[in-house]
């Protein structure tokens, strides 16, 4: 009997336990901003983002077609994004202001047209 408490006990602690360590990981994601962005040959759509300072930002970052780069120098971002595969690039911006962002991937002629900004307010 007495090892069935325990284990009954052992149960409920696993699964309090297990519902608790979740709920922490669901705020924080609740608290991230995700934004997916289409790069191709030679845009991001969106190319303008607004975000609040302070805020964590999570880009969802996918090529339509070549290898493509995505850098925020002044954030220390710089991402590499092949096609068929998803580039999750993470930071949270604390200063407001205006952050240029643009391809670091030589993609074609266009390369250096591409480009887009981050507008943290
Ligand atoms: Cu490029």
């Amino acid at each position: 009997m007495r090892i069935v408490k325990v284990l009954t006990a052992l149960g409920v602690l696993l699964v309090a336990g297990g519902l608790l360590g979740n709920l922490p990981i669901a705020v924080a994601q609740g608290q991230v901003l995700r934004i997916d962005i289409k790069a191709k040959q030679y845009s991001y759509s969106p190319d303008t983002i607004r975000v609040k300072a302070g805020t964590p930002v999570e880009l969802h970052i996918v090529s339509m077609d070549v290898p493509h780069g995505f850098a925020i120098q002044a954030l220390n971002v710089n991402a590499v994004v092949v096609p068929g595969k998803e580039t999750v690039v993470r930071f949270t911006p604390n200063k407001a202001g205006s952050y240029p962002f643009v391809c670091s991937v030589v993609c074609g002629p266009g390369h250096l047209d591409m480009k887009g900004t981050l507008i943290v307010e």
